[in-house]
């Protein structure tokens, strides 16, 4: 059996968000994951966010490569659209999706070995044309599907369940996606829901392409001493730079003179309140966000918090200059607007 359904009863007085939703319709079916595995809390703050946020379950789409990560939409958002791809391939088909249609949110789940081996070329595409979409890696530092062998992400000098050392540098995919123009970077871990929840609600609200790297510990195959991956070393060397403290703050609530907290303008008009646990970050100052979160990372130090975020994202569909009516819902007259028209287009080309 590859799927457990859940039960359907709903128990008549669960709350209702504003569109008439329970948390439990954001829900899909019982998970087949090891019990303990990371992927299942970030299903759980996916669900949370959704709801939380208003979103209706119809109205996203979630696409995934091949992995225990690339599994879960499965078992979160059972009403919403999904596609299951090929894998590391999930960035080109989602990209096809939001050309064809603006208007669902796309949410792209992955995994280290998905988009940092085979879909190392589309991860990076997807960063630089600025897809909206949310781009959430489930970060182990293995294949766990596979059976534990290292992947790309895992730290050089890492040692695997059975002993062998990992003798390859690290690709950082939060240092990539930096670097190739992602306008939301965000790092957290599976096991802190009160960090993750608002970091993933901040990139379904953000105007570009959204990047979370979750570090979410295989209980399998990568969770034992040696393991920079496991829950008892991300704990102890998790180094949040910043905290969301809240999104939509009306502009008269803004808490004026504190120091601690940052404001920043979101694409949609909403105001996001940050709260600084590291008092020298800058989360809009892309470069000196690729200097500090290299830094951490020298000292043996995962930062994680909204790492960088640009106000004034854009997204793939104001550089192409596309049609913002959805491509299933145009008409026979723009589709065919006669010989005139494809007269003077023919015209511009000579
Ligand atoms: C084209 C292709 N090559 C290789 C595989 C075998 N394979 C399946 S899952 C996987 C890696 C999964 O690792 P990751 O994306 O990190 O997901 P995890 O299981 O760790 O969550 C590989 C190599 C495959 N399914 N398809
Ligand atoms: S093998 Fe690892 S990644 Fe896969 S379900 Fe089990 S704990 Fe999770
Ligand atoms: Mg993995």
């Amino acid at each position: 059996m590859t799927y457990i359904a859940k039960p359907k009863l709903h128990h008549p007085s669960l709350q209702k968000n504003a569109v008439g939703y329970t948390r439990r319709d954001y829900e899909g079916k019982v998970s087949t994951l090891c019990a303990g595995c990371g992927h299942d809390s970030i299903s759980a703050a996916i669900v949370q966010a959704c709801w939380q946020l208003d979103i209706a379950p119809h109205r996203v789409a979630k696409l995934s490569g091949i992995g225990c990560s690339s599994k879960t939409p499965d078992y979160f958002l059972g009403a919403s659209h999904g596609f299951n791809t090929v894998h590391g391939r999930m960035p080109s088909v989602l990209t096809g999706a939001n050309l064809a249609n603006r208007e669902l949110l796309y949410l792209g789940v992955s995994g280290d070995g998905d988009s940092a081996s085979i879909g190392l070329g589309q991860f990076a595409h997807a960063m630089r044309r600025g897809v909206r979409m949310v781009y959430i890696v489930e970060n182990n530092g293995v294949y766990g599907l596979t059976k534990g062998q290292f992947s790309a992400t895992a730290d050089r000098g890492s040692v695997a369940k059975k002993g062998a050392v990992n003798a390859d540098a690290a690709i950082d995919l939060v240092g990539m996606a930096l670097q190739l123009g992602a306008s939301y970077v965000a790092r957290s871990f599976s096991g802190d829901k009160a960090q993750l929840v608002p970091l993933i609600e901040g990139a379904i609200r953000h105007g570009g392409a959204a990047f979370i790297d979750v570090i979410s510990p295989c209980v399998a195959f990568n969770n034992h001493a040696g393991s920079t991956r496991s829950y008892d070393h991300v704990r102890e060397h998790n180094e949040a730079v910043n905290r969301i403290d809240f999104i939509d703050l009306a502009p008269e609530q803004q808490a004026i003179g504190d120091e601690a907290v940052i404001t920043v303008p979101q694409a949609d008009g909403t105001l996001m309140r940050l709260r600084r646990m590291k008092s020298d970050y800058d989360p809009t100052d892309r470069i000196a966000a690729m200097n500090q979160v290299q830094a951490l990372a020298a000292a043996g130090e995962i930062a994680t918090g909204l790492l960088y975020v640009d106000p004034q994202a854009r997204d793939m569909h104001q550089g192409l200059n596309t049609v913002a009516t959805p491509l299933n819902a145009l008409g026979e007259r723009e589709l065919c607007p006669g010989a005139a028209v494809l007269e003077k287009i023919n015209a511009g080309l000579r």
